[in-house]
């Protein structure tokens, strides 16, 4: 069965649509990993693609991002049933003292829709948080949109260097505020400006690319 019709209406941020084409596909008999990587994941990488070239905006990335996370809902039961191992795993949070969490989704949102599986640890995240999930993650991914809340991003590096856990992950930061340079200078392994380009980071940081 051709999943172009399914990712259409994700790249159109269409709910009802992707709801229909994913049952659609499902009832079909199509395998839900194809399902998930030719439908979701290709039209989500189309999304970034056109975010980045300045065709699609704010509105229409948050829109293509709710329509997949529908048909997510229908394929994670079956994929789990399946046992398909994601690409690797990735715990997320906005640092200590910052509530602000819209990017930090957006960011959760596109890797799993580039099949990572994602540990939501929040916002407000005490630097103990992720030093404890870091053993069972292989990327640390670190949100912060004031300037005040910032500098959690340097102590939890520190924090997770003090655990003696901070080689066995990558860990990448970003938000409004945050900068290449800053990442270079508190010792993080990457840092992307937005969502779409988080995932080809961390697909490198990983080895993937
Ligand atoms: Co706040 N806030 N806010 N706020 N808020 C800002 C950030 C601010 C710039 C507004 C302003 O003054 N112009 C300002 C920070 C100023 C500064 O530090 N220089 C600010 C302030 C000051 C505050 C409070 C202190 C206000 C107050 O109470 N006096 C307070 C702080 C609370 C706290 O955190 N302790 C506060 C509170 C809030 C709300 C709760 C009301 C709400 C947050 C709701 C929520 O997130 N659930 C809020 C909001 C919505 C904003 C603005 C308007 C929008 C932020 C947003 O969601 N943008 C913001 C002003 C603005 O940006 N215009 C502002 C959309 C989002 C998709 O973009 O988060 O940048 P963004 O994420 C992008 C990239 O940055 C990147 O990818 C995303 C998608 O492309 N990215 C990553 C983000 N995380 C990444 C991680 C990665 C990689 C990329 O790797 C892991």
């Amino acid at each position: 069965m051709e999943l172009e019709h399914l990712r259409d209406a994700v790249i159109e941020g269409n709910v009802s649509a992707v709801s229909e084409e994913t049952q659609r596909a499902i009832d079909a008999g199509v395998d839900p990993s194809k399902i998930l990587n030719n439908g979701l994941i290709e039209a989500m990488e189309e999304v970034g693609r056109r975010y980045e070239e300045g065709e699609y905006f704010l509105p229409e990335m948050l829109a293509a991002a709710q329509a997949m996370k529908t048909s997510l809902a229908k394929l994670r039961p079956l994929l789990a049933a399946q046992d398909v191992k994601p690409v690797a795993r990735v715990a997320l949070g906005t640092v200590e003292g910052d509530l602000h969490d819209i990017g930090k989704n957006l960011v959760g949102i596109m890797l799993e829709g580039a099949g990572f599986e994602i540990v939501d640890l929040g916002a407000d995240v005490a630097r103990a948080e992720f030093v404890r999930i870091a053993p069972e993650v292989d990327v640390i991914g670190l949100s912060a949109l004031t300037t005040t809340t910032m500098p959690a991003m340097a102590t939890t590096i520190q924090a997770l260097e003090e655990a003696g856990v901070r080689d066995g992950v990558k860990v990448i930061v970003g938000g409004a505020p945050v900068t290449q340079k800053y990442a270079d200078d508190i010792g993080a392994d990457g840092y992307s400006p937005d969502a779409s380009r988080a995932v080809r980071k961390v697909r490198t940081l990983i080895g993937l690319e």
